[in-house]
């Protein structure tokens, strides 16, 4: 079997409302949909976010690399060879999403042709992921109230608050208001993407003394090295990186140097195969992982629901599965349900993201 022909679509589907952060801000997911046709007729899928705040990439970028770079050294590869996949697109530096959608449409391949889900290839731990959610910057009672209103509606417990804002007292005060509303049962974290110095993320930390929070995700910027270690051996609660850590290299010289001491795992920018290896380097150097959200659609919320149930140390934490929530539309023929906290993974052959024709048909944006 081999790889015939590789498709980049670029695609918009606008957002009911904006997420707001420290590096930047989402209006419409302007991604790009990764397919991989073989020989003997079979596709495989995946989602491309552009992030140019964090990765540099944007859809135009991610299409040319596809298209210029990766397509003419990937056509004519078994599906199978994934190593090989992996040599050849090592040897561009960078464009993190498209390496990892085009790892995770190769995957995709292999569960399909094998007739297996692609989770207990995986590792087919569990069936199911608990769901975190993630709250975007807004006034504290907003935030309060939509919290307030995924446990309601979709049983999610567990909430992650973005902050970085300045003065501090913005979101010292929204984690006030968030424990105060939500009581003592609810987990909140929070991640500033890069948006403090060192010492401010200290100060919200004495400032949140007893409010209760599990983990404190990319407080500063990394390469800040001597604050951010001070920042990391002095907090109380583990200090996750997200966007310091994008491949396995990162993470061991994040976690050796004490830069962090928690990891973030997002399968849209490491694969199934590099976010294996990262977890390998977690779990065995004792740290726990988070599986992150990177502003994912459905389909790329589906194949981080396919690896985070596929491992025990994944699935213990909840993941951040529910963005595609703020989505005015999806791709998905069958949409993602959470029902009572939990997303489940797909039986089918493959992740299983079967794509609306005709959905996508109306918001690709290359016809
Ligand atoms: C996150 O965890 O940081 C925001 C920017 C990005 O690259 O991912 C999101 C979520
Ligand atoms: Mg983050």
């Amino acid at each position: 079997v081999k790889i015939e022909r590789i498709e980049a679509i670029p695609y918009s589907i606008p957002y009911t409302h904006p997420l707001r952060f420290a590096s930047g801000e989402v209006h419409a997911a302007e991604h790009v949909l990764v397919r991989i046709y073989t020989d003997n007729g079979l596709v495989g899928i995946a989602d491309t976010p552009p992030r140019p705040y964090t990765y540099g990439e944007t859809q135009e970028s991610i299409i040319s690399v596809m298209r210029d770079i990766f397509a003419p050294q990937l056509i004519g590869l078994d599906p199978l060879e994934r190593e090989k996949a992996q040599r050849v697109m090592s040897r561009t530096v960078n464009n993190p999403t498209a390496k990892g959608a085009v790892d995770i449409a190769l995957w995709d391949l292999i569960g399909k042709s094998l007739g297996a889900p692609v989770h207990k290839l995986l590792g087919g731990y569990a069936e199911q992921m608990r769901v975190s959610h993630m709250l975007g910057f807004r006034p504290a009672p907003e935030l309060l109230e939509e919290a307030l209103r995924f446990r309601e509606e979709y049983g999610v417990t567990t909430f992650k608050l973005k902050t970085g804002r300045r003065p501090l007292s913005l979101d010292i005060e929204a984690v006030r208001v968030l424990r105060e509303g939500l009581g003592e049962e609810s987990e909140i974290y929070l991640d500033a993407n890069r948006g403090w110095s060192a010492n401010e993320a200290l100060e919200v930390l004495r400032r949140t003394e007893g409010m209760g929070l599990s983990l404190l995700e990319e407080p500063c910027d990394a390469a800040e090295a001597m604050g951010r270690r001070r920042l990391v051996q002095l907090s109380p609660i583990p200090v996750v990186g997200d966007e310091s850590v994008p491949t396995p290299g990162d993470v061991a010289r994040e976690l050796l140097s004490g830069g962090c001491t928690a990891v973030c795992i997002k399968t849209a920018r490491s694969g199934f195969t590099q976010a294996k290896e990262i977890l390998a380097l977690c779990t065995g150097l004792g740290v726990d992982v988070t599986m992150g959200n990177q502003i994912d659609t459905q389909v790329g919320s589906l194949a981080t629901v396919t690896f985070g149930a596929a491992h025990e140390a994944t699935q213990r934490r909840a993941g951040e599965l529910s963005n595609f929530l703020d989505m005015a539309d999806d791709l998905l023929v069958e949409p993602i349900e959470i029902r009572d906290g939990v997303i489940r993974v797909r039986e089918g052959p493959g992740v299983g993201a079967e794509i609306d024709q005709g959905k996508l048909a109306h918001y690709r944006q290359d016809t």
